[in-house]
């Protein structure tokens, strides 16, 4: 089998996708997902214009060949706009791969170690009672875990709430919005929503919360112990992860678990986080790590140190990176948890998908392949625009994490 062609497509249903077609001498074709958010065309014009003709006449089926071609015969390595576009083209050949052996992707991956996927999904407020009606509604859609954010007094929308968050849709504005940020507004207010949380949800429903990078370590370790009564499921994101180091003092303050990594790009970026046993989780996600070629090796390496999958599955990684990801969610033994924030009917529309969700499971569906395809002409309708996510600057204007 050849590689005939490989096209790169950025669709705007809603929000802007960068999706990536394989197409072979027999006719199968693999689609992966290729989208960073705000840097969509990085990622376009890296594949177009310097991956795709190296791929040209050589044979789909060598995926691993291909990983390696792509990311050591680069010379320059690692990094977000890369690694986007290493993850599509081996998340589109693992679809071919597994289409050409009709296969459903996780039956190549070693089968089923689980009957469905537990995911978790968004819940916000800009006041305490707002986010605890918010949960209260996802738990009445079945959701067995839900991630809960709230507005902070005297701060304009922050992340997660309001207009802040994934939603950054075309129709946002064109350049980046800038948001204010106080983590000392913050600090004493997650405590306040999680008491009323537990109060009103009881104990049973998996209660998640991310802090987006904004703390430094002995804040997030003083939150993490704050947080301790109400026993989280998680508190993602505490400290940027840049200095995997960090994490040691968040671990010797606090029993509440962590997870990081829905940023990271390669092993190397978890590496002493996994090996230390200074996360509970890593969010790895099909698009941003590698695709399914390095992701399951992240995984692999996790649950040697007893640290659980959950990969990233916002609404800003195409279905296709979703459809890819519950395949590995549903083989890896190791597995925590999916997220998965949903998509509009418009985004859906774009990628006819086999998944299936019911009573807070996900099921990534026994079609060939990973199940998710491309409608090229609806795509079509909805050309890229411009679009980027906020920027953070604290109240006396220093820029800030987001
Ligand atoms: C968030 C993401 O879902 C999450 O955990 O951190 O929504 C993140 O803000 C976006 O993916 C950024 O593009
Ligand atoms: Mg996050």
């Amino acid at each position: 089998m050849k590689i005939t062609d490989i096209k790169v497509f950025v669709t705007c249903p809603g929000r802007n996708f960068v999706t990536v077609k394989v197409y072979t001498d027999q006719g199968l074709t693999g689609v992966g997902d290729a989208t960073l958010n705000g840097r969509e065309l990085a990622v376009a014009s890296y594949l177009k214009d310097h991956v795709v003709p190296c791929l040209l006449d050589r044979d789909p089926m060598r995926s691993e060949d291909i990983w390696h071609y792509l990311y050591r015969g680069a010379y320059w390595r690692r990094g977000p706009v890369t690694m986007a576009a290493i993850a599509a083209i081996d998340t589109a050949l693992w679809d071919l791969k597994a289409k050409a052996a009709n296969m459903p992707l996780y039956q190549l991956l070693g089968g089923a170690s689980r009957d469905r996927v537990l995911c978790y999904t968004h819940a916000q407020g800009r006041e305490i009672s707002e986010a605890v009606d918010a949960v209260g509604a996802r738990i009445e859609q079945g959701y067995k875990a839900v991630r809960a954010q709230v507005g902070i007094p005297g701060l304009p929308d922050v992340y997660g709430t309001g207009s802040s968050g994934v939603t950054n849709t075309a129709a946002d504005s064109d350049l980046p919005k800038e948001e204010v940020w106080s983590t000392a507004k913050y600090m004493p207010r997650i405590p306040a929503l999680f008491e009323e949380l537990r109060a009103a949800h009881g104990a049973d429903v998996h209660l998640l919360h991310d802090t987006h990078h904004r703390l430094t370590p002995i804040e997030a370790a003083r939150l993490a112990k704050d947080l301790e009564p109400y026993r989280l499921f998680w508190l993602e994101d505490t400290v940027p992860a840049e200095n995997q180091d960090g994490f040691r003092l968040i671990r010797q303050h606090s029993t509440t678990p962590l997870a990081v990594g829905e940023v990271f790009n390669t092993i190397w970026d978890c590496k002493q986080l996994i090996e230390e046993q200074l996360i509970d989780f890593i969010r790895t996600t099909c698009v941003h790590a590698g695709g399914p070629t390095a992701l399951r090796r992240i995984m692999d390496f996790a649950g040697v140190h007893h640290v659980r999958t959950a990969c990233h599955g916002a609404a800003d990684m195409s279905p296709i990176c979703l459809g890819a990801n519950l395949h590995l969610d549903l083989w890896v033994p190791n597995f925590g948890i999916q997220e998965y924030s949903g998509y509009t009917d418009e985004m859906l529309s774009v990628f006819p998908h086999a998944w299936t969700f019911s009573d807070g499971y996900l099921h990534p569906g026994d079609a060939p392949g990973h199940g998710v395809d491309f409608d090229e002409t609806l795509a079509d309708k909805h050309p890229y625009q411009r679009a980027y996510l906020p920027v953070n600057r604290l109240e006396d204007g220093t820029l800030w994490h987001w």
